[in-house]
């Protein structure tokens, strides 16, 4: 490697049987995540969801200009706007701006254009990818493999809110420039999704189809 700062880096070596154990025990916690479509409004402290974004950060990402911000909304009047301006493109999107073949796809899953969600939970976690800005955010300097490293940090934020027993959804209303004016970010900022926060409401549901994971043997090869 060429000369660089560094500082030494070790982890504690588990034995085979441990590791082993341990990876098949998150596997199976992370295993009962699902996404919810019905929230209900029971709060949730907004310490959780500071130590889950704080998760997210430390994703690899390219050259560490750490190319995220996460615009947290919890008060009434951001998440109906939200809610407003998303459901407006909803609406067209099952109106017909999606083609038959993406409508039938999601038919399993029962969405539609009413998401009462973004209300009701108690919060909407707004990602967005910096395409410029670097360490100092200065909205200038490039940002490298920025989907890559939002995508990994966003995965981060799920599996720790998953941990901390709340319900999430991915959302990603199409096309989503509305969320830059609600949050007040810069245009070299592309939203990305929301992540919905909170408790899953009384009686609700997920897709059965959804279930229906491939195996091992389909998502893997070993070379
Ligand atoms: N954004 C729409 C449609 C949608 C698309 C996919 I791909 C999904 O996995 C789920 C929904 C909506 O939120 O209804």
């Amino acid at each position: 490697m060429r000369d660089h700062e560094a500082l030494p880096y070790s982890l504690p070596v588990l034995p085979d049987t441990q590791s082993i154990a341990r990876a098949r025990s998150l596997r199976d916690r992370l295993r009962q995540r699902r996404t919810c479509r019905e929230f209900s409004d029971r709060p949730v402290p907004r310490a959780v969801i500071a130590a889950a974004i704080e998760a997210a950060g430390s994703a690899p990402n390219g050259a560490n200009h750490q190319p995220w911000h996460f615009a947290v909304v919890s008060s009434p009047d951001a998440k109906r706007a939200i809610r407003e301006a998303a459901e407006e493109e909803e609406r067209k999107f099952y109106a017909g701006k999606a083609s038959e073949e993406w409508l039938e796809a999601l038919a399993p899953l029962g969405t539609d254009e009413d998401k009462p969600f973004l209300e009701t939970a108690p919060w909407l976690i707004v990602v967005f990818a910096q395409r410029k800005g670097g360490i100092e955010e200065d909205g200038r300097t490039q940002n490298y493999y920025v989907n890559e490293s939002v995508g990994m940090a966003c995965g981060l934020l799920i599996a720790t809110l998953h941990e901390a027993g709340l319900a999430t959804l991915t959302h990603t209303p199409s096309p989503m420039g509305f969320l830059r004016e609600i949050c007040g970010r810069p245009t070299h900022e592309k939203p990305l999704m929301i992540v919905v926060v909170g408790h899953p409401a009384d009686g609700a549901t997920v897709p059965a189809h959804a279930l229906k994971k491939k195996p091992l043997d389909q998502i893997a090869s070993w070379l």
